[in-house]
């Protein structure tokens, strides 16, 4: 399973395209760019399966440096202040990494 089997490869490129500079990354807009806003549960879950690249089940901090790369290779990694942005928008219950659920709420609710 790769991104590209469930999202365009071409909305991916555009949207990690549009925050490839520093500090500019936006999670609502990243998630509506690049098409996964818009699609069912099953194909967010799919989606956070592949970011989670170790399969704990969660995505930890240093997978979430490293979501625009699980989209695409030519992703660039997050900044310390975008990961923590990041995870805190999306770690509901404070444990520090986003599960499953949490993950489809953040992409949902963005
Ligand atoms: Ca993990
Ligand atoms: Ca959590």
């Amino acid at each position: 399973m790769s991104m590209t089997d469930v999202l365009n490869a071409g909305d991916i490129s555009k949207a990690v395209a549009a925050f490839a500079a520093a500090d500019s990354f936006n999670h609502k807009k990243f998630f509506e760019l690049c098409g996964l806003k818009s699609k069912s549960k099953d194909v967010m879950k799919k989606v956070f399966e592949i970011l989670d690249q170790d399969r704990s089940g969660y995505i930890e901090k240093e997978e979430l440096c490293l979501i625009l790369k699980g989209f695409t290779k030519e992703g660039r990694e997050l900044s310390d202040k975008e990961t923590t942005e990041l995870l805190n928008a999306g770690d509901k219950d404070g444990d520090g990494k986003i599960g499953v659920d949490e993950f489809v709420t953040l992409v949902a609710e963005s």
